[in-house]
């Protein structure tokens, strides 16, 4: 069955604007998956520890045949071709790929967590998605324009095409 997925894509090292745009069309040689859409990049400043570079976000629209895991699997081999480096928990990254929502599903596993838990709270990832899809409804948490994450959109810069 085909299945809509929605992913963030995040980086803040070593040029992150290519970590990011080398992931698009990366993610559309995926198996069994294209990219049916991809928001502006944004750069954002960093939630979290904020003695670290300022990060460039994207949200992509997949279709996709693999199952969530599956689909999970292949995001983190993709980040690990990245030579994600990762010094410490919430710190800099060459390429974060998180999976935000699949179809309307609600899952609690301990590899996955749908939606992405922390996905309402984040501008960097609700403005991106805003754009992709203004209308969409997340389960268990309602319309996408009500979210908590909204309130942080001013620290989000679109950058031009
Ligand atoms: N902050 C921003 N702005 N963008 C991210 O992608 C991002 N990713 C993270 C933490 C460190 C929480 N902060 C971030 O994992």
């Amino acid at each position: 069955m085909l299945s809509h997925a929605y992913i963030g894509l995040g980086s803040n090292l070593d040029d992150p604007l290519t970590h990011v745009e080398r992931a698009l069309g990366e993610l559309d040689r995926l198996p069994l998956t294209r990219v049916a859409g991809a928001s502006s990049c944004y750069a954002s400043r960093p939630v979290g520890p904020q003695d670290q570079p300022d990060f460039i976000n994207a949200v992509a629209h997949l279709e996709t045949r693999l199952s969530p895991l599956s689909l999970l699997d292949q995001l983190q081999a993709l980040e690990q071709r990245h030579a994600r480096v990762r010094q410490r928990h919430w710190g800099p990254r060459t390429l974060d790929l998180d999976l935000l929502l699949y179809d309307n599903q609600c899952l609690h596993h301990p590899r996955l967590r749908l939606p992405h838990p922390e996905l309402a709270n984040r501008a960097f990832v609700v403005v991106p998605l805003h754009e992709l899809a203004p209308s969409l409804e997340l389960p268990g948490l309602g319309a996408l324009a009500t979210l908590p994450g909204w309130q942080d959109a001013g620290d989000l810069r679109a950058l031009l095409p």
